[in-house]
C-alpha cells in the first residue's frame, strides 16, 4: 500500500458520521438499510460493466499461456459475455437512470449490512492476499468489487477483510467442539434453529490466523483473494464474512488499524455448487455430513441468507463461479461486488 495514496485519499475522507448500524433495529436503522439498498439498484448497469473487465481479465491472466485448454478461444468471444454486457450507448461505470435493473442477472451483490457473527477477531487480521496457509481444499480465488452507491462508482484503497471457516467446517482459533460442549445439541426451534453456541476463542490457538485476512481494493475498485472453497457447520448456509473499511492504518504487525467501517456483510454460493464440492475430499470428512448435514441457502439459521437479499429480495449475495481449468479440481474464481455508501460509518464491533 503506497503511503502517498493513502495520505491523498485520508484528505477526500469525510468528517466522519457516527451512525451505529451494526444491524438494523430500530424503524430509524431499517429506513437507513432500506435507502442505502434501494440505492444500489441503479447502479446494477455499472456493475454489470465492472464484473464482465474483470472477468475478462482473469480470463487472459490465467488461461493466457495455455491456448490449447478446450473452451480457450470462447473466453475470448464476446458472445461469453452476452449477458454482462451493457447495453450500447452507456457510459462506463457511471450512474445512469433509474430503470429496471434486475441485479439477480449481473453476476454482483449489493448486500445489505448483516451481523459480523461471533467468529471476528476484533485485533484485526492481517493484510494480504492469500490467505489458505496450509489448510486443504479447493483453490478457490476471490474477485471481489466495491462500488460506491453514491457514485457508482469503484471505490479504490477500501480493505475488504473476510474470514471463512475450513473445509470442515472450523474457522481459526475456534476449534469444535468447545470444551464443556462437546455433546451441545443444535437448537431446534426458533430464530436460532439448527445453531450452536457460537464458540469463544479457544486458549492456545490464539495464533492461528488462516483463511482470515484483508486486502485493499485496487485503483480499479477490485480487492483479489487466493483461499479454499470454505466448509460447513450446524445452522449457517456455506458463507464467507466480510467487513470493508474506508479508513484504516497498517500496523508493524501486518495487521490493520480499523477506522470507519463502511459495511458488515456475507456471502454465498450457489447451492448445487456446493453440493458437488462437498462430495470432494476434505469437504467429504466434515463430522456433521451424516448427522446435521449441510443448511442451504434458503434454510440459513438467523434467515442470514434471506436477508442478505434486502427488504425487496433484489439483490443477490452470490458468488458467481467459474473453473479456472477445464476440471474442477483445477479451482475456481468466484466474482461478487458489494455495494457499500462510502460517506457513512458504522459503530465497530
Ligand atoms: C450515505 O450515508 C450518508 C451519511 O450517513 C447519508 O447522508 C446518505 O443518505 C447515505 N446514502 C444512501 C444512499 O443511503
Ligand atoms: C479444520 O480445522 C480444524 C481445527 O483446526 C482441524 O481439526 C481440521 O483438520 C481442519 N480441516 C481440514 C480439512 O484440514
Ligand atoms: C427464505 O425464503 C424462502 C423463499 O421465500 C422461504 O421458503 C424460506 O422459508 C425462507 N427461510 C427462512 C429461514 O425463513
Ligand atoms: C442471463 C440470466 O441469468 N437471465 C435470467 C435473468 O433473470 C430472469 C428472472 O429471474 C431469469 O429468468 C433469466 O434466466
Amino acid at each position: 500500500m503506497k503511503t502517498a495514496t493513502r495520505i491523498a485519499l485520508a484528505a477526500l475522507v469525510l468528517p466522519l458520521l457516527a451512525a451505529a448500524h451494526k444491524e438494523a433495529h430500530t424503524t430509524e436503522e431499517i429506513e437507513v438499510q432500506r435507502a442505502l439498498q434501494a440505492a444500489a439498484y441503479h447502479c446494477a448497469p455499472a456493475v454489470a460493466q465492472f464484473t464482465a473487465e474483470r472477468k475478462r481479465s482473469w480470463a487472459q491472466k490465467v488461461l493466457g499461456g495455455r491456448p490449447s485448454l478446450a473452451g480457450y478461444e470462447d473466453l475470448f468471444d464476446p458472445q461469453t459475455y452476452a449477458d454482462l454486457d451493457v447495453q450500447s450507448g452507456q457510459k462506463l461505470l457511471s450512474c445512469v437512470e433509474e430503470q429496471e435493473a434486475d441485479i439477480r442477472n449481473n453476476s454482483c451483490v449489493l448486500a445489505p449490512e448483516v451481523t459480523q457473527g461471533p467468529y471476528y477477531h476484533s485485533e484485526a487480521h492481517l493484510i494480504r492476499q492469500n490467505i489458505a496457509e496450509f489448510q486443504f481444499g479447493l483453490l478457490t480465488l476471490l474477485d471481489i468489487g466495491v462500488i460506491d452507491v453514491e457514485t457508482c462508482l469503484p471505490l479504490p484503497n477500501a480493505l475488504v477483510d473476510i474470514w471463512h471457516a475450513n473445509a470442515t467446517g472450523d474457522y481459526a482459533g475456534h476449534p469444535f467442539p468447545f470444551p464443556g460442549l462437546e455433546n451441545e445439541m443444535p437448537a431446534t426451534e426458533g430464530i436460532r434453529k439448527g445453531l450452536k453456541t457460537g464458540y469463544p476463542r479457544l486458549k492456545g490457538y490464539e495464533g492461528e490466523n488462516w483463511l482470515r485476512g484483508a486486502w485493499p481494493t485496487n485503483a480499479r475498485g477490485v480487492a483479489q483473494f487466493s483461499s479454499i472453497f470454505p466448509g460447513y457447520y450446524t445452522g449457517r448456509a456455506l458463507h464467507i464474512h466480510t467487513k470493508v473499511f474506508t479508513d484504516w492504518t497498517p500496523q508493524p504487525n501486518g495487521a490493520f488499524k480499523a477506522g470507519r467501517l463502511a459495511h458488515t456483510g456475507q456471502f454465498f454460493f450457489d447451492d448445487d455448487i456446493s453440493e458437488t464440492i462437498n462430495k470432494m475430499w476434505p469437504y467429504s470428512t466434515n463430522p456433521i455430513r451424516d448427522t446435521h448435514g449441510r443448511v442451504r441457502n434458503w434454510n440459513d439459521g438467523l434467515n442470514i441468507f434471506n436477508d442478505s437479499q434486502g427488504p425487496e429480495g433484489h439483490y443477490d449475495p452470490i458468488f458467481r463461479l467459474e473453473k479456472l481449468g477445464a476440471i474442477i479440481d483445477q479451482g475456481l474464481v468466484g466474482f461478487i461486488t458489494m455495494g457499500i455508501n462510502a460517506s457513512a460509518a458504522y459503530a465497530l464491533a
